[in-house]
This record gives structure tokens, C-alpha cells and sequence, in this order.
């Protein structure tokens, strides 16, 4: 599919290496004639499919899976006027069936509050069927106009992983929220993503929500990415859809809720960040392909080696990792090449020489190598495995470290803004966050930042002087 020629932007590049890394390692086609849909080739869908499994996993742990439809009729999706206000410009609407035009209009979801939380009212009686918390992944529509670019603005988001519980209080609600949080940061963990929570203002939440928690990733070129969302709904939509239990004394009661989204802009996260020169770079966990060997085949002696390669892939493949060997008749650096852009974690090399001193030798996508025992390539190769995680979450969470600067003035703020997160004092009026927008052309992300590098600290407000909190800022995507 990808052909391996020419050379790979640089990463400082970030731009054009993000749309030449998306085909060169085999993720996204980004030909398919409408804008804003892309197509998955089979090794990135392969990531996506590892991705979503752990996310599946935690998810699992408490949350039921469940699959609504993608059609919302037009009465049901008019219901909640925040909702709607902050909908309507982005909604395909599907009118006609063949030639006949439909009574109803149906709108393609553009995300699904108004198709589950109608069915919640029927199935919700009692507080004893409280908690409900479902989650489907999905694809959803919207009608963005921004700038379109594959995995982070789609107008098809495939990947759409959306959660929606009922409780019976808010403060109930509110702990939801904080689970999800927790449930997100143990996510984004296990993908060696950074990320940093914040409050979202006032005029950014959610169309609907009571209050909005989202998720930035710092992308190399200093911009944000929203990777996630969590919002407390209170009772404004179950208001609209009249979603009611009975309590303990017989009373009918509003019930409270919460809804928390992710997208595949987990896995623009993912690459960006770690991807290099070279092409991505991925932790062993989601890594389609964990071990490439390649064997170092000289005339004489192909066959032994060839043999010894077979060999230690099927053990490898027993003891549970994707392992293949490579033993296409091209030179080893043209194969190193080719697994190094696709993110291969670690590379096995076999030649005559590792085959009579007994070892196998091991080359992570660092570049670091070890010689290995081969008596002991099981264990050694999972070591090997295991300390790549960890220099991968080291490097991303100091490389995170470098791009947040906490700044005093607007000066400061700019020259962080280049690079990176700046963290200013704001008081979290909207007057205060336009003039901080406009002088540094950035966006106030939020405050309450949830972060181990931030403290929140009282100060006063770097625009009007005024009681304030810290407060992200930054160019984002
Ligand atoms: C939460 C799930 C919602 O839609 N309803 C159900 C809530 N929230 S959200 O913030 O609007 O979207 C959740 C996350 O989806 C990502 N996202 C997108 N990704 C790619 N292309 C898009 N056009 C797009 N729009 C939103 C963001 O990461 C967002 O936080
Ligand atoms: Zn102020």
C-alpha cells in the first residue's frame, strides 16, 4: 500500500509529517471523495481495534455496552433547547426515503442524548434501577466547518466512544463525573498520553450541561488537542424527557445525569506525540505488530538461519505476543526502514554470528540494543518490552513538563503560548478571557486545572486584578 520512498518529513515539521506519517505507516487513506471522511487502512484500524479494547476493558469494569440507532427524528432532537442551539449548524438530515419525502425529518446523530435519553424514560421506574451507565462506540456526523484534518475534525466520527448514566442526585452525578475522570487519566496512562483536565468556561461547555470537564494533549507543535470530554448534565435534559423514578417514599423524582465521550482523536494524540523522524512509535501494549525479526541471511547459510528465525517466532508467538519475521529477499536496512515508520516496538536480529555465540539481539524503536541469551529470549524480550513502556511514559511526561509554563504576565504568556500550555492567574470573567484571547490570539482552555505539574493557587487576575485561579492557555486545535 504505502510505498517506502522518499524521506519522512521532520517532526518539527509537525504539519506535513502528521499527513505524510498517516499513509507512510498505513493509518488513514485520506483520498475518499468527501471532505472530512477518511478511510481506515487495516494496520491503523488494527491500533484502533488495540485502543479501544482497553478502553472497552475499564470501561467494562462498571458500564454496560450498548448500540442505539443512528437516525434521531427531528421532534425527539428539537426537545432541548441549549442542546439544539449548539447542534443545529453542524446536523445532516437525512428527508427523503428513496423519492418520497419522510414526515418526520431524521437527523444522522451528531452525538446521542436525544435518541438514548427517551428510551432511559421508559426504562427508568425506580431508584432501584439506579445507577444506569451505558456506553456504545459508534460513528456520528457532524457538519464541521473548522479546517478538517483525518483522526482530530472528522465530519464522520467513526470512533465515537460515548457514555451516558442516570443518577438519582447530583452530588451523585458529580462523584460520575469524577470517576470518568479518573477512568479517562487511567486511559490515556495506558497509552502513554498526557493529558490535562480542566474546567471548562462558562461559553465552552457542553450545549446542555451543567458544568464541562475536558481532556487536553500537548501536540508537538504546542498547539491543544481536546481528547475527551465528561460533562454533568444535572437535570436539564432528564427535565426535557421527563426521565423520573420513584424514590424510597413513593415520590417521583428528577433524576440527574452525566455523558462523557471520546473519540479517535485519542490515536491523533497517540502518534503525535510520539511519533519521530523515523515514524511512530508505539507502546507495546496496542502495537498491531510487538516484534519484528529480522534475520541477517548471508549465501552460505540462509537456511540455519531462516530456520532459527521460524523458530523463535513460534515461541514467541506461544508465550502470546504479535510477533512476524520478515524474510522478504530485501536488505535488512530497507526492512528496518519500513518497521521503524510503522512503530514496531522491538526488532529482533539473527545472523550467523548471534546463532554460534547463542544469542538473539534486541533493538528497541529508540534504537537502543541488548544482546539477549537465547536460552532466555522469552523473558528477556518481555523485559525489553516492559522497560520500552516505561522510556516511552518517561520521555512523553517530560516532554509534557517542558511545554507548561507557568507565567506572570502577558509577555510571559505569549512566549509559552509558542511552544506550549501557559498557565496564567485569570479571574474567569469573559471579559478578562476575550482581552487574553485577542492580545495573545489563544484560547482560554479552562481552569480548576486537574494536573500534578499545576498547584492551584490563589493569586490575582493577570487582566483586571481581581481574585483569581490558574488558568490554562493556549493555541489549540
Ligand atoms: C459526550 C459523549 C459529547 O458529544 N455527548 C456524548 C458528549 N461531547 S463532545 O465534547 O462534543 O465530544 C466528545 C469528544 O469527541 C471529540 N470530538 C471530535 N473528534 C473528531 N472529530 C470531531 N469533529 C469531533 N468533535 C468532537 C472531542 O475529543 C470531544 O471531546
Ligand atoms: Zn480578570
Amino acid at each position: 500500500m504505502a510505498e517506502d520512498s522518499g524521506a519522512l518529513p521532520l517532526k518539527e515539521n509537525f504539519s506535513e509529517w502528521y499527513n505524510e506519517i498517516l499513509w507512510r505507516a498505513e493509518i488513514m487513506d485520506v483520498r475518499y471523495p468527501v471532505k472530512g471522511l477518511y478511510v481506515w487502512y487495516p494496520h491503523g484500524f488494527s491500533l484502533r481495534r488495540s485502543t479501544y479494547n482497553i478502553l472497552r476493558e475499564l470501561l467494562d469494569r462498571d458500564h454496560e455496552e450498548t448500540l442505539f440507532p443512528l437516525l434521531i427524528p427531528e421532534n425527539e432532537f428539537m426537545k432541548e433547547a441549549e442542546h439544539i442551539k449548539g447542534f443545529e449548524e453542524e446536523v445532516y438530515w437525512v428527508t427523503h426515503g428513496g423519492t418520497t419525502k419522510l414526515d418526520i425529518k431524521l437527523a444522522l446523530r451528531p452525538t446521542s442524548e436525544t435518541a438514548i435519553y427517551p428510551m432511559y424514560a421508559l426504562w427508568l421506574r425506580s431508584h432501584a434501577d439506579l445507577p444506569i451507565k451505558l456506553y456504545q462506540i459508534v460513528n456520528t456526523f457532524r457538519y464541521e466547518t473548522k479546517h478538517t484534518r483525518p483522526l482530530i475534525r472528522l465530519r464522520e466520527i467513526t470512533s465515537f466512544k460515548e457514555a451516558h448514566t442516570v443518577h438519582a442526585t447530583w452530588d451523585d452525578a458529580k462523584n460520575q463525573v469524577e470517576d470518568a475522570i479518573a477512568l479517562y487519566r487511567e486511559f490515556y496512562d495506558r497509552i502513554c498520553v498526557p493529558i490535562i483536565f480542566s474546567k471548562r468556561p462558562e461559553w465552552d461547555k457542553f450545549p446542555g450541561a451543567d458544568y464541562t470537564m475536558a481532556a487536553d494533549a500537548i501536540m508537538p507543535d504546542g498547539k491543544t488537542l481536546q481528547v475527551g470530554t465528561v460533562h454533568h448534565l444535572g437535570d436539564n435534559f432528564s427535565k426535557t424527557f421527563d426521565l423520573k423514578y420513584e424514590d424510597e417514599k413513593g415520590e417521583q423524582k428528577l433524576a440527574f445525569q452525566t455523558c462523557y465521550g471520546i473519540s479517535e482523536r485519542c490515536i491523533a494524540a497517540l502518534l503525535s506525540v510520539h511519533g519521530d523522524d523515523k515514524g511512530l512509535v508505539l507502546p507495546p501494549e496496542i502495537a498491531p505488530l510487538q516484534i519484528i525479526i529480522v534475520p541477517i541471511i548471508m549465501k552460505k547459510n540462509a537456511e540455519e538461519i531462516l530456520n532459527a528465525a521460524k523458530l523463535l517466532e513460534t515461541e514467541i508467538k506461544s508465550a502470546g505476543m504479535r510477533v512476524k519475521t520478515d524474510s522478504r529477499d530485501l536488505r535488512p536496512g530497507a526492512k528496518y526502514y519500513h518497521w521503524e515508520m510503522r512503530g514496531v516496538p522491538l526488532r529482533i536480529e539473527i545472523g550467523p554470528r548471534d546463532i554460534q555465540n547463542g544469542v538473539i539481539m534486541a533493538v528497541n524503536r529508540f534504537g537502543q540494543k541488548t544482546s539477549i541469551k537465547r536460552e532466555e529470549a522469552i523473558s528477556g524480550i518481555k523485559e525489553q518490552l516492559e522497560s520500552f513502556k516505561k522510556d516511552m511514559k518517561f520521555k512523553a511526561s517530560s516532554k509534557a513538563k517542558e511545554q507548561i509554563r507557568i507565567v506572570d504576565s502577558l509577555k510571559g504568556a505569549k512566549e509559552a503560548a509558542e511552544t506550549g500550555v501557559a498557565v496564567l492567574q485569570w479571574c474567569g470573567s469573559k471579559k478578562c478571557a476575550d482581552e487574553i484571547e485577542q492580545k495573545l490570539d489563544v484560547s482560554v482552555l479552562g481552569s480548576e486545572i486537574r494536573s500534578e505539574y499545576i498547584e492551584e493557587k490563589e493569586d490575582t487576575c493577570i487582566i483586571c486584578g481581581k481574585p483569581s485561579k490558574p488558568a490554562l492557555v493556549a493555541r489549540s486545535y
